[in-house]
């Protein structure tokens, strides 16, 4: 594992006494206006507004048919089942997710390189870009549970080092991600706020926080006002369908008591501009799978 170089100063602030808002210090799209990619320039544009953005069709039916097959094969491989690197539902104690799925299947490494995805995050990071984190989420039906509002960078930035938020996730869906299955809820423009949580950091956090998160979760009035602000979007999608959303979204998503699976894939790409320091607000740093701190760009 390579040692983190030196903290560089800390521009949000979290993990304290008390919450603390701070204005985002960053640009949200990075690339220079009129640079080439594959996102066209009105979408990068509500982008920068909104924090997210949503595409019908990243990828073919067809093509999520072996994705799909992929994950099924992850989730009942025992070795898989066995692994850190697997999550599993409180209560069913079934697989909820599977973290570094683009090192464990090279089947989603391919998804990782292809262009649709790869350049897309290196037109809204304006540089080259690595895997911070990859991870399937199973979501299957009959009780599921969701992941409780949270912003990804306040966890990146005080756990896993990351100083800046030039980072992007892609949650692309591999089933039908309906309004009653737990789909993905973004609160638009809640990007332009960096909401610093109170509570420190416990040992070992990331043991507890794959299931259920507690610290940097908001408080319930500062929720009020940021979906006051902004409201919340809900966002269903065919499977192929894919939404493209920035590390400080405030987000989350409902339990799945349907029958029917909420199934995704999730990338998290990190300008390699962007490279994880030490923890700003944790005692030591998350294992590698959760953090990457191989900083090799995706070529
Ligand atoms: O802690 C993390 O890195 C993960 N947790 C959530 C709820 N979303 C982002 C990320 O996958
Ligand atoms: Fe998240």
């Amino acid at each position: 594992m390579t040692t983190a170089p030196e903290r560089t100063a800390d521009l949000y602030p979290t993990r304290g006494a008390s919450e603390v808002i701070t204005p985002r210090q960053d640009p949200t799209v990075w690339s220079a206006p009129g640079t080439p990619g594959p996102i066209e320039t009105a979408d990068l544009e509500s982008y920068d507004r909104d924090g997210f953005l949503a595409i019908d069709q990243l990828i073919t039916p067809d093509e999520v048919e072996i994705y799909n097959r992929e994950l099924n094969r992850l989730v009942s491989d025992p070795l898989i089942r066995a692994d850190e690197r697997s999550i599993v539902e409180p209560k069913s104690q079934e697989i909820r997710s599977v973290f570094e799925v683009h090192k464990i299947s090279e089947v989603f490494a391919g998804l990782v390189r292809d262009p649709r995805v790869v350049g897309r995050a290196r037109q809204i990071l304006g540089s080259d870009v690595y895997v911070h984190q990859s991870r399937i989420n199973v979501k299957p039906g009959f009780g599921a549970s969701g992941f409780y509002w949270h912003s990804d960078f306040e966890t990146w930035h005080a756990e896993d080092g990351l100083p800046n938020m030039r980072t992007v996730s892609v949650s692309i869906a591999l089933t039908e991600n309906y309004e009653t299955n737990g789909a993905l809820m973004i609160m638009p423009g809640s990007h332009r706020t960096f909401l610093g949580c109170a509570g420190a950091t416990p040992k070992d956090n990331y043991k507890k926080s794959l299931q259920m998160q507690d610290a940097g979760t908001p408080s319930d009035e500062a929720l009020t006002r940021l979906a006051g602000d902004h409201g919340i979007r809900l966002f269903t999608g065919k499977p192929g369908s894919a939404t493209w959303f920035d590390c400080n979204c405030m987000h989350g998503s409902g339990d799945n008591i349907t029958p029917y699976p909420r199934s995704n894939v999730f990338i998290v790409f990190n300008s390699v501009e962007n490279t994880a320091v030490e923890p700003f607000a944790a005692p030591i740093p998350r294992p590698e799978f959760l953090g990457a701190r191989d900083f090799t760009p995706v070529r």
